[in-house]
């Protein structure tokens, strides 16, 4: 039991909350009173790698896998939806309506004359429908970043405190790639590790597990979604369910690294089987994400958690 286990408690006296925390927290507190007078559902998006620095003058760390995509993703299906986005991402990971542009030449898309910028014509249609998009959809979007392990986790904590107030209205989708090892900051040296004191061996701790305090403490009547990312398709299936029944939150998606953005599976405590979802190759072709089908499949469960919980 999370109330019990003083593992998580231990970590948050042990690494110190991240710079600008107070200020952010400001943010989502006003943020999620906005969304509860309004009756606004408010869905909380986790994503991209958090860092493990090795020195706390930090040069050197290690990284979590993840480029954001599913995160930035599915927060643009999410507010197309109807809900309030919090968007706590990596920083410099891809973000929501931003992501369509990395990659392109910016100098590629305007014509400058004396005295005049201008998108040129053949942009137009496509920068002029995703600036549409993110002006309609800018103020129902929170975006807040990390870096490190102990940044996300104090951020982590403190928004779904804050969305409390929110009840079931509230919807967490922790797709984040968060390390399960870390070293303590009391562990860590100073300063730049030297070359000149030989090979580096290095031991990281075990991060305890804070979906079990998220789930029982910090948000307690939200709609829990978490992702399991393996690389072995055989376990795929059972490392979820087992998840979710450690947790018992709501639903736990598995992914592969190399299928991720065309199969996933969704398991539940209601449902003995796991429902899939893939995307033909006609759906890739034609530009449909597995995002948007996602996000459906969720839309409606949680629906369903909220209609429950009313009458409950
Ligand atoms: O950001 P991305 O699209 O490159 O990858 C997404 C993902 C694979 C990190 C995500 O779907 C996921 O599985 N997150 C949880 C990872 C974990 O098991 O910690």
């Amino acid at each position: 039991m999370a109330q019990e286990d003083p593992s998580w408690k231990i970590f948050f006296e042990e690494n110190p909350k991240p710079a600008h925390f107070d200020e952010n927290v400001k943010l989502v507190q006003d943020f999620c009173q906005q969304a509860a007078m309004k009756k606004n559902r408010v869905a909380l998006i986790t994503s991209g790698g958090t860092t493990v620095p090795l020195e706390q003058n930090t040069v050197r760390f290690i990284d979590n896998f993840s480029a954001g995509t599913r995160g930035s993703a599915s927060a643009e299906y999410f507010l197309e939806a109807g809900y309030l986005v919090i968007f706590l991402h990596r920083s410099k990971s891809l973000e929501p309506y931003f992501r369509h542009l990395v990659g392109k030449n910016i100098f590629d898309m305007i014509e400058v004359l004396p005295g005049n910028v201008t998108v040129g014509e053949k942009h137009q249609a496509e920068l002029g429908k995703l600036a549409e998009k993110f002006q309609r959809q800018r103020c129902n979007l929170l975006m807040i970043s990390f870096n490190t392990l102990s940044d996300y986790l104090w951020l982590l904590r403190a928004i779904a405190q804050k969305m409390q107030i929110l009840g079931p209205l509230a919807l967490l989708y922790l797709a984040a790639a968060v390390s399960d090892f870390y070293i303590p900051t009391s562990q860590m040296p100073c300063h730049k590790i030297q070359s000149s004191g030989g090979p580096l061996s290095l031991s990281l701790q075990l991060v305890p597990k804070m979906l079990a305090p998220l789930v029982t403490l910090w948000a307690p009547n939200a709609f829990i979604i978490s992702f399991k990312l393996e690389t072995n398709e055989t376990l795929l299936e059972t490392k979820s369910k087992e998840s979710l029944h450690k947790y018992h939150h709501h639903v736990v998606i598995g992914n592969l690294l190399h299928s991720r953005k065309v199969y996933v599976v969704l398991v539940d405590s209601k449902n003995p089987n796991a429902e899939e979802i893939r995307l033909s190759n006609s759906d890739v072709e034609s530009g449909i994400e597995i995002e948007s089908k996602i996000v459906d499949n969720l839309k409606s469960r949680h629906d369903q958690y909220y209609a429950n919980h009313k009458t409950g």
